[in-house]
């Protein structure tokens, strides 16, 4: 196997050695466009194959560095021709300003120095603070993002779909505040309940970065860390969606039809609370037991953590009495007016749903019977965590907590065995990447529910073994989303010199300032191209190339709080 690689990469070198006017004008250089630390690895990724005695390094003004990178290999796309060549040029540790440049074709410039990602890392918090709904967004906080409030969501009806004892059809409620979902203004549990959940995991794991982040937010000045005090924001809104009748927790709050891209305070369309659900019951359940414990305490909420414990039981009790209720939408329009048409977050099976919640509420209580339920819902593998499989979410607490000593076990060997099968795709991957080596990985919200779900995942494992590999991983999908990929873009709104400019988010779209809102992630490659109908032409079919920067890709070019959140979790704990 060795012996045939080295051959392959000799030949592969003299051929291109050969050919390379021609193919260095053709060449595109990927790499991290945001910034790198002196002392971590440092790859680019250059379309074709390249003769890398021929790569340069260029700093600023313009004079060639001494330093060579050196091939790493020759690597070959696992679904298509492409070639390419990876390129190490780790012994750079100057801080700096740089350029690759290989023949006529130059890499974005990026930038070397300490805490490199510190900035984006603030940025993708942030923008928690830009999307919130039901207040004001303030210029001294937003600046030129700033706005009127919009859906003050005082005024939501009861959907017919949603009725109970004391809450006809048409009931008025208050619902304010919270996070919009993603490019839609919507509101919904089970995205909500996850985004929250994973960046509390990561906030616990990596407590004293986080306390040190201010957003400069209108909590700001309180004694809370500022990541908490955004989180709060959303579990308050959280709290009302709760039927104080039974329980049950509405799936979500939605405008019948997704509103057309305008500003908040052209939206006119009456908002409902829809059918409670299983899964956004357990969802909340789990993410209140998990913030009544986290938030214990907390002298800038002093109620908070009382409210939401008893929110959580009253929740899960709801559940068993309901295990079955999931929403499914085309059902529900079949019976009950108006018909709803947006954001489903659909799942059938609540496996996961339970055995975060019932982990969740062990935690918090200690009380066995939760643990009982805990064990009889225990996942038999450890996947990606995503919104549609929270049962990571519990297993990163039975992993960091001590607790019962079998279950971490299992689960311990699980985690570690995914995050080595991954690991191991790294060193034949076209990005060196443990992530986006099978096409598989490209779907939906990839960037979020792959490359930094797994990044996660690696934080995790790193955090158990503090064997510094897994670190490594998790920076190196980092580095995916910000450019080192198979388009080249950076793909967090407001970073890198090839940015996304046209995410699909209604306020960015609607609120004439030419950059979108900045800390935004996009949903990325999705060969899936379900948004087609719209007269949509992707640049390629390929799985890794299946993205658009424009506003009508939903299937691509979305932005999503879940997404966000699982990138603010990773990048939280890289180092
Ligand atoms: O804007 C909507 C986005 O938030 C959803 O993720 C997406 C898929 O459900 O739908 C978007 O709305 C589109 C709708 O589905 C079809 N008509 C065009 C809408 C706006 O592009
Ligand atoms: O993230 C969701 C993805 O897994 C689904 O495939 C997709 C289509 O149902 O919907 C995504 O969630 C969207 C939600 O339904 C409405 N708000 C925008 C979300 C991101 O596109």
């Amino acid at each position: 196997m060795k012996n045939k690689q080295v051959m392959k990469i000799k030949s592969a070198v003299l051929l291109s050695a050969l050919m390379l006017p021609c193919v260095g004008a053709s060449a595109q250089i990927r790499v991290n466009q945001v910034g790198m630390n002196p002392h971590q690895e440092k790859v680019a990724t250059i379309e074709g194959v390249a003769d890398v005695s021929h790569v340069k390094i260029v700093d600023a003004k313009g004079k060639t560095v001494n330093v060579q990178p050196k091939m790493l290999r020759i690597a070959k796309s696992p679904w298509s021709d492409k070639e390419r060549t990876v390129v190490d040029f780790s012994e750079l540790t100057q801080p700096g300003r740089y350029m690759l440049k290989y023949g006529k074709q130059t890499s974005p410039a990026f930038t070397i120095q300490e805490n490199a990602l510190e900035d984006v890392t603030k940025a993708a918090i942030k923008a928690f603070y830009l999307i919130r709904s039901g207040m004001p967004i303030e210029k001294q906080y937003a600046g030129k993002f700033a706005r009127p409030l919009g859906h003050p969501d005082t005024k939501v009806l009861v959907h017919p779909s949603a009725v109970s004892e004391g809450r006809p059809a048409g009931t008025v409620i208050s619902s304010p505040g919270g996070w919009y979902d993603a490019g839609d203004y919507n509101k919904y549990i089970v995205n909500s309940a996850f985004s929250i959940g994973i960046m509390l995991g990561s906030y616990e794991m990596n407590k004293a970065r986080f306390d040190a982040i201010k957003l400069n937010i209108p909590e700001s000045n309180n004694r809370t860390a500022d990541l908490l005090d955004e989180l709060m924001y959303n579990l308050k809104w959280m709290l009302t969606m709760q039927d104080p009748a039974d329980g049950g927790v509405y799936h979500k709050l939605t405008t019948p039809n997704f509103e057309g891209f305008i500003m908040p305070t052209d939206c006119k369309q009456q908002r409902y609370v829809v059918q409670k659900s299983t899964t956004a019951t357990l969802d909340f359940a789990a993410v209140m037991a998990q913030a009544a414990r986290i938030y214990r305490q907390n002298a800038d909420y002093p109620d908070f953590s009382r409210q939401a414990e008893e929110a959580a039981k009253k929740a899960y009790e709801w559940a068993k009495q309901h295990p079955r209720q999931f929403y499914e939408q085309d059902r529900m329009n079949k019976e009950f007016q108006p018909a709803v048409s947006t954001g489903t977050y659909g799942d059938g099976n609540a496996d996961d749903e339970w055995f975060w919640a019932a982990t969740e509420l062990y935690f918090l209580t200690k009380d066995g019977q939760y643990a009982d339920v805990a064990k009889q819902y225990q996942p038999r593998y450890v996947s990606t965590p995503t919104w549609g499989m929270v049962s990571t979410l519990g297993v990163f607490d039975w992993l960091t907590h001590e607790a019962n000593a079998e279950m971490s076990k299992q689960f311990r060997t699980q985690l570690l065995a995914f995050c080595d099968r991954i690991l191991a795709t790294t060193t034949t991957s076209c990005f060196q990447t443990p992530s986006g080596n099978n096409p598989r990985d490209y779907a939906w919200g990839c960037l979020a529910e792959k490359f930094c779900g797994d990044g996660v995942m690696l934080l995790y494992a790193h955090q158990l073994t503090k064997d510094k590999k897994y670190m490594k991983g998790a920076l190196q999908n980092v580095e995916y989303v910000l450019g080192r990929n198979a388009t080249g873009y950076c793909y967090v709104t407001g970073f890198g010199t090839k940015r996304v400019m046209h995410p699909h988010h209604r306020v960015s779209e609607a609120d004439g300032i030419a950059e979108p809102m900045p800390g935004l992630l996009a949903g990325g490659p999705n060969p899936g191209q379900q948004d087609l109908g719209s007269g949509l032409k992707y640049p390629s079919k390929q799985p890794d190339e299946s993205f658009i920067d424009d506003m009508g890709s939903y299937a691509s070019n979305e932005i999503a709080i879940n997404w966000n959140a699982t990138l603010v979790a990773l990048l939280g704990g890289v180092e």
